[in-house]
């Protein structure tokens, strides 16, 4: 008998008949290793040494850039368990299914045994997961994104206290593509993609679908939040944490550089795509960021919109799918130059615009967050740093104004719940089609999502000082069909907003949809912006609002008895403070 890790690996091993198996320790020299087979299997270049020191471009299959959200499937033994807006598949079902591409999947190659933490090293908040994989790449991208190799081994020991992840690039078949959850096992299992978060098992798979199933059982909360420090003058930092859907600017805001630095307000950045939080003595949620790299969504990155991350990415960093200049430094668009003569775009051929961007609209980067100059003092701080605010939002060309305030936790959960936001190319599919995506969790919510609403009214009676919670919606677009809001830095104006709010100060209109920045509350000082613009960005508009609030209904009854009532009675009060007569029960 050995211990459960080696009992599960030689299982893996079994069933994927790999040739050699090597367990890894995380060490720099095996780094070198991985990227000297990625560069062998041809998919992977290195990057000019001078400017992007070890950096590496690697390009993935031309069929596998995005998540597939089509294939993910949550295996609970229930149906109802998975809920209306998962797929679902009987998990003997699944195991039979899937487990025959698993069968010699690995023949020819290595079975890389990868164990990793999630979260700072001896947080009490963190948890550790062991991913079994084919792919160098993926190997390479977990040493970024956790804390991998020896320290995570010896936290397992002869323990059983780690998820499994079993991976493996399969042939990369589409048709021939899973990403299961085992929710009950607390088990992952991907085949046939070698791309972000289908592969990366730590990342969605694990510290949201399987996290959040455990949170909800142990009483804690795994969020697709960004956290920050607000620091303001006299140096006092607030946290906050904010949902945003994927490629809606979460990275930047995180590690954004304040239009008001003048002033005294500083961001810091703790995480920038998911929290881990727990209830503390002091009464606050606590949350840790799960990830030790950021993987970032690269197209529209550039000095103007993320300094810090763009001076993090010149070292160490891993680019998938972007596009190559002659002096082998990575491109994209929204990068700081005009596409230069003998760009290589990112299939590896000579960029001709009739095939499209030269770096994919999902191209990524993948780089340690310790190199980011922003990054916070308490980003790996055991304890996690107290939550003062949350922050939902989506990327809306109408309705949401600018930012607004809930009016109470109850209140706050439906604002979360009725969040909708336009697609983007970080999964496949159609891009630019409003959904609803509570809490940004859509695709990430590994269980029923009335549960999990329910779980998020449970969690505000049991948090002594909870955080309070706001919308904001950096994309509005004025009648011309520009933005009215410059976004990047100058969110910063808005965070400040927030920070009053939270400190009970800040002024503000109430409205029915809550209570929205007053006009005139807005530090403007060194922005140009039009009274017009300000007008339309704060417009809570009736006609706008009552679709809304039917599409909210219309996704409401699809969660049936299931659906907390507190969310009924709070779509009744909204559209009555509306002068609606939409009610949810009808
Ligand atoms: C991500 C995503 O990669 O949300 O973070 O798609
Ligand atoms: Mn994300």
């Amino acid at each position: 008998m050995g211990t459960p890790l080696e009992n599960w690996v030689d299982e893996a091993a079994r069933l994927t008949k790999p040739d050699r198996v090597v367990l890894c320790d995380g060490s720099e020299e095996e780094y070198r290793g991985m990227v000297a087979e990625m560069i062998r299997e041809g998919h992977t270049v290195d990057l000019n040494p001078r400017t992007y020191s070890n950096c590496y471009l690697h390009r993935s299959n031309p069929n596998d850039v995005a998540r597939t959200e089509n294939v993910t499937f949550i295996c609970s033994r229930k149906k109802d368990d998975a809920g209306p807006t998962n797929n679902w598949m009987d998990p003997r079902e699944a195991k039979e299914k899937i487990g025959a591409l698993f069968d010699g999947a690995m023949r020819g190659r290595t079975m890389y045994v990868v164990p990793y933490i999630m979260g700072p090293m001896d947080s009490r908040i963190s948890k550790v997961g062991v991913e079994i994989t084919d792919s160098a790449y993926v190997v390479a991208s977990m040493r970024i994104m956790s804390r991998m190799g020896t320290s995570a081994m010896g936290r397992i020991g002869a323990s059983a206290e780690f998820v499994p992840g079993l991976h493996s690039l399969g042939d990369l078949d589409p048709q021939r593509r899973y990403i299961a959850h085992f929710p009950e096992e607390k088990l992952i299992w991907s085949v046939g993609s070698g791309y972000g978060g289908n592969a990366l098992l730590g990342k969605k798979c694990f510290a949201l679908r399987i996290a959040g199933v455990m949170a909800r059982e142990q009483g804690w909360m795994a969020e697709h939040m960004l956290i920050l420090g607000l620091e303001s003058p006299g140096g006092k930092v607030t946290y906050m944490g904010a949902a945003f859907p994927s490629a809606c600017g979460k990275t930047n805001l995180a590690m954004m550089v304040s239009a008001l630095e003048g002033q005294g307000y500083r961001v810091w950045t703790v995480g920038d795509d998911i929290a881990w939080m727990k209830i503390e003595e002091d009464g606050y949620l606590h949350a840790i960021n799960p990830e030790a790299g950021f993987f970032g969504v690269a197209p529209g990155t550039g000095k103007r919109t993320n300094p810090n991350v763009m001076e993090a990415l010149r070292r160490n960093s891993l680019f998938t799918n972007v596009a190559m200049t002659p002096e082998r430094e990575p491109w994209w668009d929204g990068i700081d130059s005009e596409p230069p003569a003998g760009l290589i775009d990112w299939q590896g051929r000579p960029w001709n615009p009739a095939n499209g961007p030269a770096a994919h609209p999902n191209a990524r980067y993948t780089v340690p967050a310790r190199q980011a100059p922003c990054i916070s003092p308490k980003w790996e701080d055991p304890a996690g740093v107290p939550i003062s605010a949350f922050i939902f939002g989506g990327r809306r060309r109408q309705v949401a104004p600018l930012v607004y305030q809930s009016f109470d936790w109850q209140h706050g959960v439906f604002v979360g719940a009725m969040m909708a936001s336009e697609t983007t190319a970080a999964a496949t599919g159609k891009v630019g089609v409003t959904r609803r995506d509570p809490m940004a969790m859509l695709p990430f919510c590994g269980y029923n999502m009335a549960d999990y609403f329910r779980h998020w009214l449970e969690m505000g009676k049991r948090i002594p000082k909870p955080p309070k919670i706001f919308h904001v919606n950096w994309f509005r677009r004025g009648a011309d069909g520009k933005f009215l809001w410059p976004g990047f830095g100058e969110n910063v104006r808005v965070l400040k907003w927030i920070l009053e709010r939270v400190g009970g100060r800040g002024a503000a209109q109430e409205t029915p949809i809550g209570y929205v920045l007053a006009r005139g509350a807005l530090t403007l000082e060194g922005l140009n912006i039009s009274d017009e613009a300000m007008d339309a960005l704060l417009q809570v508009n009736p006609a706008d609002w009552e679709p809304e609030l039917e599409d909210t209904k219309q996704f409401f009854l699809r969660f049936g008895e299931r659906l907390p009532r507190e969310l009924l009675e709070e779509h009744g009060k909204l559209a009555q403070r509306f002068g609606l007569a939409v009610a949810a029960q009808d």
